[in-house]
């Protein structure tokens, strides 16, 4: 490590594990200073752990990238460049698959860093200009501005919220550059099509087609300028956020969208009059029919009018999927009425699958441009370029979140996140306990808290909250949510993590209708209302059926399960919480067969500022992201580790027998000389491989003496080419 200890006393030390003293306030305290020197890097080990600045530093420029390309990761001050670059370099070097898991809470800097890592990639890749590498760079680069124009809101946490979790991966052929790619999408948090709460908007798409398309194409659209006027739009009354330029960002979108092959204008105009249409569709409402058959009618038809001609449906089968649908009962088929606040419902539950299904097609539509298929590329001329060598992914999900009301799908984001703490834990140890008894070195156990009971709590088959959740689903008769908290209470009644009303009756900071889990990151208190409908996410066939039938050929198209024959109607499909643990299931599978590097996120202040760093807050986040263990693992005795030859190159002008060349053995011997001549020998244990160093100062002594003796050299090297030596 290129660090002095006069450095640290001014900068923080760089990695860690460096510190004097390994405790929380230590570590905060290390972090703040170098926050406050605009150094928002710091290692432990090859985990990075990233400050939000909540600025723009000029630290990813040219320059930069130049100086961390093909360097390790302990040759340069610690950056997200590094990480990407040993992310690469072990792929190509060795041909493993990698991959890079980005954590940290709503608004910690996940999804930036996630864009700091493809622009690196994409500016050290394809340095002979081939023109098909060149097409998959643009499309990896260019679609997240329209994924996340699609699948980001303004939260509470953060203005440029993910509402979706993302997983890209990237193939490179053997000459290490793209050649393809693809994007996997998980859970996408539907209900703020409809829904928002104070201070929140919908997904930008909405407010950047109002500000961005042009006067004439919004009238033939239907629509007004203004988000006010959109009942899915104005309940947040947050439409204009400071940070976000709407206009600009459309005319982003629309660039990225002409530059993705798969998007031509045809399809792109359909995609706005199907999120017009699901515009029109919020201002819809109901009334009552008086009559003895109960039912319901559309009250504004203008607004009627509108939605159908957007979804190329005809008023009257608008209408009827709104206020009606047909049932399965004793074996019958028949038709059933809505009453207007069950219209509303389905309003609702058409307009949030309408947009899911687009969000998942437009990734589709995207993958469709940079899909390798059976690991060829069809787009590629020549044989040695086609083929996938290896994989580079890149995990960017929704963060830890708690707000004002929590419901089924900040469970979801949340349960996520346990996951890949969880994931985190294992392969981090797991990796340091291969490394030391593949080196030989003993093993020293480190206790840390293991958040697998969180896990088992909520995804265990049978007892877990979901398999609970998906029993009160599937059973007959009227189970309400109630019902549901009452089932959990009863599995979980004497649960460390687990508490509400029915449980400790004496907890007034719970309603009744709450319950709370103490994740990893902190208690969340959970509002079951709307558990149960959610996780069915049932939407009526009548619905699907007539959007399928729709003129409008790709709304059409994402509804292919509306061809189903009526005999079908009864049928139950597997509910979002059960398709939610098993694709976070697949995740950790996926992540866990590649070698990892991560990225720990962490969010200095809740007020988005440059300026402060709220103590208590970091605090609060380095313990459950489990640095200090993280740090204590790290150094189970050993501070610091190296490859003999690696060593050997930094240090061996500290020893006349090896500079500037070692005149006899190995690397391993080398090093061992260099750390007799210098006395450090006690403090080190040598490994088959690496040499392994037990305290900083050990680290510090080699860093201060060669940092002396490059003066030196310089000096010797300056007066032999003045001639005056
Ligand atoms: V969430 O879980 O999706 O709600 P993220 O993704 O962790 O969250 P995001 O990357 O969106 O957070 O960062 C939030 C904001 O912090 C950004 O919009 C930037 O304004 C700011 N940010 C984050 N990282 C950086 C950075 N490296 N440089 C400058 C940054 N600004
Ligand atoms: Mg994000």
């Amino acid at each position: 490590m290129a660090m002095h200890q006069h450095d640290s006393k001014e900068f923080g030390v760089e990695d860690l594990v460096l510190l004097s003293t390994i405790d929380t306030p230590s570590i905060v305290n290390n972090l703040q200073l170098r926050l406050s020197k605009s150094r928002i890097y710091t290692y432990i080990g090859e985990v990075l752990i990233a400050l939000n600045p909540y600025r723009d530093l000029p630290i990813y420029e040219k320059d930069t990238i130049t100086l961390y390309r093909g360097r390790a990761i302990y040759e340069r001050p610690p950056h997200v460049f590094a990480i990407a670059d040993a992310a690469y370099t072990s792929m190509q070097r060795f041909g493993t698959d990698s991959c890079i898991v980005i954590s940290g809470e709503s608004g910690a800097g996940k999804t930036e860093t996630s864009k700091i890592i493809m622009k690196y990639l994409a500016a050290i890749t394809n340095t002979a200009q081939q023109r098909e590498v060149e097409r998959v760079k643009t499309v990896l680069l260019r679609s997240n501005c329209v994924l996340e124009a699609m699948g980001c809101a303004k939260t509470n946490r953060n203005d440029n919220s993910s509402r979706f979790g993302k997983y890209m991966h990237i193939n490179f052929n053997h000459g290490g550059d793209p050649i393809g790619g693809s994007i996997n999408e998980y859970l996408l948090e539907k209900s703020r099509v409809v829904r928002q709460q104070a201070g929140e908007r919908n997904f930008h798409i909405f407010y950047q087609m109002l500000a961005g398309l042009p006067d004439d194409r919004l009238k033939e659209l239907g629509l007004t300028k203004s988000p006010a006027h959109y009942r899915y739009l104005n309940q947040g009354d947050s439409s204009s956020v400071p940070t976000l330029n709407d206009k600009n960002l459309m005319t982003e979108v629309q660039q990225a969208l002409k530059a993705i092959h798969s998007f031509n204008d045809d399809i792109t105009n359909q995609i706005w009059s199907i999120l017009a249409g699901i515009l029109h569709l919020g201002n819809l409402s109901f009334i009552d029919i008086d009559s003895t058959e109960g039912g319901s009618s559309v009250k504004e038809r203008a607004t009627l009018a509108a939605a159908a001609k957007m979804l190329a449906l005809s008023e009257k089968e608008l209408a009827e999927a709104l206020c009606g649908k047909t049932v399965a009962a004793a074996g019958d088929i028949v038709s059933k009425l809505h009453s207007s606040s069950e219209a509303e419902y389905t309003r609702d539950a058409m307009a949030k699958s309408i947009y899911e299904r687009l969000f998942s097609k437009i990734v589709a539509l995207i993958n469709d441009s940079i899909l390798i298929a059976n690991g060829e590329n069809p787009n590629l001329e020549t044989e040695q370029c086609h083929r996938s060598a290896s994989v580079i992914g890149v995990l960017d999900i929704y963060g830890f979140e708690i707000f004002g009301t929590n419901s089924f799908e900040q469970l979801c984001i949340n349960y996520c996140n346990e996951k890949l703490q969880q994931l985190f834990i294992t392969l981090v140890l797991k990796q340091e306990q291969e490394e030391y008894m593949r080196e030989g070195i003993t093993w020293m156990h480190i206790d840390y808290f293991n958040n697998q009971i969180i896990c088992d709590m909520i995804e265990s088959p049978k007892k877990g909250i979901l398999a609970i959740l998906d029993e009160a689903c599937a059973s007959i008769g009227k189970v309400t949510d109630t019902v549901f908290l009452k089932e959990l209470d009863k599995a979980f009644g004497g649960h460390k993590h687990y508490s509400s009303r029915g449980v400790n009756l004496s907890d007034k900071t719970l309603k009744h209708e709450q319950f709370r889990i103490t994740h990893y990151a902190g208690d969340v208190t959970y509002n079951v209302e709307g558990f149960m409908d959610k996780n069915r996410d049932t939407l009526y066939l009548d619905i699907k059926r007539s959007l399928y039938h729709s003129k409008h050929g790709l709304l059409s198209s994402l509804f292919q399960d509306g061809a189903k024959s009526r005999a079908e109607v009864g049928r139950r499909p597997p509910t979002a919480g059960f398709l939610f643990k098993q694709s976070m299931s697949a995740l950790a599978t996926q992540l866990a067969s590649k070698q990892p590097f991560y990225i720990r996120c962490i969010k200095p202040n809740d007020e988005k500022s440059a300026r402060s760093f709220d103590k208590e807050r970091v605090d609060h986040q380095v313990r459950y992201l489990g640095l200090l263990e993280n740090v204590r693992v790290r150094r189970a005795g050993f501070a610091y580790r190296m490859e003999y030859g690696r060593f050997l190159q930094r240090y061996k002008l500290l020893c006349k027998n090896t500079w500037p060349n070692p005149r006899r053995g190995g690397p391993k011997e080398n090093t061992q000389m260099i750390l007799g001549e210098m006395g450090l020998v006690k403090d080190c244990e040598a490994g088959k491989t690496k040499i392994f160093i037990r305290s900083p100062q050990t680290v510090f002594a080699l860093e201060e003496e060669r940092a002396k003796r490059v003066v030196d050299v310089v000096v010797f090297l300056q007066k032999m080419t003045r001639g005056t030596f």
